[in-house]
């Protein structure tokens, strides 16, 4: 059985205000051609197809294209889960009609695990399908209220996912979650918002193979049999050293899988440089000139336009940092970045600052529950 997974497409961004759907559109295409030539049995996208709930026209159509070459042209199965970003009802529509023409798409987390079964040359392959659930909705359909958060969540679904296996079966499971000790990056938007809703590696024993969504880095998570296949592109600076790629997975007759990433080309690479504003439009015209670039600037005192004027040489300069302020005095050198602190670090820093006292865990957990049901409704609601 072969099996390309990959996940994260995040159809719709908007990167520092550029919105990115050619850009996607250009790695989508590499997609095709390269599920053109590795002919594989399944096509597996392990959520965050969309950026957000409610996605723009642009992304629906580069999604509706992209879903009917593989299906129809290529005649590839593909099972497709909802992430995070994703409503799970918008993507999940029509699902029944799709899954007769070989479009498998999980969007509600259901009462009973679903399986999709594939033939192969060895026998069958089964397919489980978890996406991505509020730990409440979990309690709900499981009818179970012991479920505080969302590893325990998590836990209860893919043991029951277990208890459903079909016996004698090779099976993969689809799902997007976090893995204790992966690598985290700045464009993932957390899964849960007070705790880290992260589940041990051995809650996936059993399957043949793990394909993951969640974390946009490539990476394996515990063992071998579990991978995330990270991100379409690079959605933040903080990912300017990764290599995106997306999984070709063989499992053999025995349920053992060898995996190879195959890497994909941005249309513009994302990438950090420093250096003096001459230095820097005085550097040879390379003909990565039009990379998204975070430009930090070395020079001490004035410049006059750095932005402008770097633009007109570099044009998709992004974001402009100057080095000279983090030396300059106290009240300089204690600036933070508030992008990288969690949700609970910013408010107890601001509690702090504010009351002069350090804020009691009931108070967190009160805030973070607000910011919990804030980040839920936001979802539904954003244009
Ligand atoms: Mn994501």
């Amino acid at each position: 059985m072969r099996i390309i997974h990959t996940a994260d497409w995040h159809l719709g961004r908007i990167f520092y205000g550029v919105r990115l759907i050619q850009d996607q559109a250009y790695a989508l295409d590499q997609f095709i051609n390269l599920v053109r030539e590795a002919k594989p049995d399944a096509v597996v996208i392990a959520g965050d197809v969309y950026d957000r709930a409610v996605p723009p026209p642009e992304a629906v159509s580069l999604l509706d294209e992209t879903l009917s070459r593989l299906v129809i042209d290529l005649r590839t199965r593909v099972i497709l889960i909802a992430g995070n970003h994703d409503s799970p009802e918008r993507l999940g529509f029509g699902t029944r009609l799709l899954s007769q023409s070989g479009l498998h798409v999980a969007g509600r987390v259901g009462l009973d695990p679903v399986w999709t079964t594939i033939p192969d040359a060895h026998g069958t392959v089964s397919f489980c399908t978890i996406p991505y659930a509020e730990p409440a909705l979990v309690r709900e359909r499981l009818g179970n209220p012991d479920l505080p958060d969302h590893a325990a969540a998590m836990r209860a679904v893919i043991a029951k996912a277990r208890e459903t296996r079909p016996r004698g079966t090779r099976s993969v499971l689809v799902a997007h979650a976090l893995v204790i000790g992966s690598e985290e990056s700045e464009s993932e938007r957390p899964l849960s918002v007070g705790g880290t809703g992260a589940v041990e590696p051995s809650v996936f024993d059993g399957f043949s193979f793990v394909a993951l969504g969640h974390l946009h880095r490539p990476q394996r998570a515990g063992n071998d049999r579990i991978h995330y296949s990270g991100s379409l592109l690079q959605y933040s600076f903080s990912e300017a050293a990764h290599i995106k790629s997306v999984n070709l997975v063989e499992l053999d007759a025995a349920g053992r899988c060898h995996l190879e990433r195959i890497p994909l080309t941005p249309r513009h690479a994302v990438r950090c440089v420093t250096g003096t504003l001459e230095a820097l439009l005085s550097a040879p015209a390379g003909n990565d000139a039009d990379d998204y670039l975070s430009v930090t600037l070395l020079d001490k005192g004035p410049v006059f336009d750095p932005i402008g004027r770097l633009r007109s040489k570099y044009p998709n300069v992004l974001e402009l940092k100057r080095m000279e302020r983090l030396g300059r005095g106290d009240q300089a050198a204690s600036r933070v970045d508030y992008r990288s602190l969690s949700d609970r670090e910013i408010f107890t820093s601001f509690f702090q600052t504010v009351k002069g006292e350090a804020a009691s865990e009931d108070e967190i957990n009160a805030y973070l529950g607000v910011v919990e049901r804030l980040h839920a409704l936001e979802r539904e609601s954003q244009p």
